[in-house]
């Protein structure tokens, strides 16, 4: 806390909110949580779960209405054990694959463990006490069991295609639209079975559900975020999403992006995947706009305003191909006591992208394009 502190040290509105954050008292939501817990062994493992495995989302998750907080929970722990399987580099492919692809099937099997993965794969307690997780699954509303199984199914396929490169020639990812596919399985999808739950929880409208493309613009935005800041830990563990078709404008090796002689491309292509994800923008904000719940509105507004300011920070950063940067915690704490409603959202949305036109280069190839981009949103 005191290093957090001493961080927004000479921002004294990021000190005020982490103070009044720190000092708040429970919400009605928590309070509610904490008393399902009370006699529920297995269902208080699960939490123990979420808060053990997402540091991004088991807070906005906790504070849902009681009619969708167990359903996102188990969608999450649900996805978290699939991702946990994708991520495994020790794991044999061809059993890889297998339970990638069988994974929406394994979600009814009482009494399912696994503890094949690597031992230093960062969540594989969750797969050893899966048993768990599917006992909670296995008592959702079907509804809710049938969005969760779906959405598996469909991301273990695709994330099967990506780990075989099935649809392409070798195992990176070459085109923008290779990298728009790879986004749309792995959180595009994600974004489609929260507004399938949030419609079936009936705290939203079943509209929300319908325009898939805003449903997938909320979760590639996060995805894609992501991986820009994830460069040189992906790099180092040997794995590398950012498309060759903008890389390979810039530099012949992925790897050599990293070396200071080449300090101007590496830039130029920075700021070049920080452009493609910019143009999700629109949709994020539109899809944010038909939200009529309140807890639904935070929990998904939360994560988007974050990665804008994500955006901003890396935006022109050559520190991204050094090291793993992240907001401060201050700003990140001032901007969730915010984003409770849509001017506010609205209004964080344009301070960062106005950021990003301030450190614009006219020297950038793509300056005009990113002032087009910036010129959409403000
Ligand atoms: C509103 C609110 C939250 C949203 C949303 C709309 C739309 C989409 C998403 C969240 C998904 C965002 C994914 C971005 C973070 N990326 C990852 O976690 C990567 O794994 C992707 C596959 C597993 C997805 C699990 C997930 C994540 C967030 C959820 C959720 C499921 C269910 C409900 C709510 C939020 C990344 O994982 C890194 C890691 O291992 O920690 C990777 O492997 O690339
Ligand atoms: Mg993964």
């Amino acid at each position: 806390m005191l290093g957090v502190i001493l961080e927004s040290i000479t921002r004294p509105s990021e000190v005020a909110a982490l103070l009044q954050y720190k000092f708040a008292p429970k919400s009605s939501s928590t309070e509610r949580l904490k008393q399902s817990l009370a006699n529920d062994a297995s269902k208080k493992e699960c939490y123990k779960y979420l808060n053990m495995t997402s540091r991004s989302f088991a807070a906005v998750i906790q504070e849902l209405d009681d009619e969708l907080r167990d359903a996102v929970c188990l969608f999450y722990l649900v996805l978290r054990g699939l991702d946990t399987i994708e991520d495994d580099m020790t794991l044999n492919l061809d059993r890889k694959v297998e339970l990638l692809r069988s994974f929406d099937q394994i979600i009814y099997q009482k009494g399912w463990t696994f503890n094949e993965n690597g031992p230093n794969e960062k969540d594989r307690e969750l797969l050893v006490h899966f048993d768990v997780v599917i006992d909670e699954f296995l008592k959702l509303k079907p509804e809710f069991q049938k969005v969760i199984a779906n959405i598996t199914k469909l991301m273990g396929n695709g994330m099967a295609d990506y780990a075989t490169g099935e649809h392409r020639e070798n195992t990176s990812v070459a085109t923008v639209k290779d990298f728009d596919l790879y986004c749309h399985y792995v959180a595009g999808l994600v974004g489609y079975g929260l507004s399938d739950l949030f419609a079936a929880s009936g705290l939203e409208s079943k509209e929300i559900a319908e325009d898939k493309t805003l449903s997938n613009a909320m979760g590639v935005l996060l995805q894609k975020t992501n991986i820009i800041r994830d460069y040189r830990e992906d790099l180092d563990d040997g794995r590398q999403f950012w498309p060759r078709e903008i890389w390979g404008q810039y530099i012949d090796k992925f790897g050599d992006l990293t070396k200071p002689e080449n300090k101007d491309k590496a830039k130029h292509c920075l700021n070049h995947m920080v452009l493609n994800v910019l143009n999700h923008v629109p949709d994020s904000l539109t899809y944010l706009s038909r939200l009529r719940n309140q807890s639904v509105f935070n929990f998904c507004a939360i994560p988007q305003v974050m990665a804008i300011a994500t955006l901003a920070l890396v935006f022109n950063n050559l520190d991204i191909y050094q090291r793993n940067i992240k907001i401060r915690k201050g700003e990140a704490v001032k901007m969730i006591l915010q984003s409770t409603n849509m001017d506010n959202v609205i209004a964080i949305f344009r301070h960062y992208v106005f950021e990003i036109a301030k450190r614009n280069e006219a020297t950038d190839p793509n300056f005009m394009n990113i002032s087009m981009a910036v010129g959409r949103v403000s």
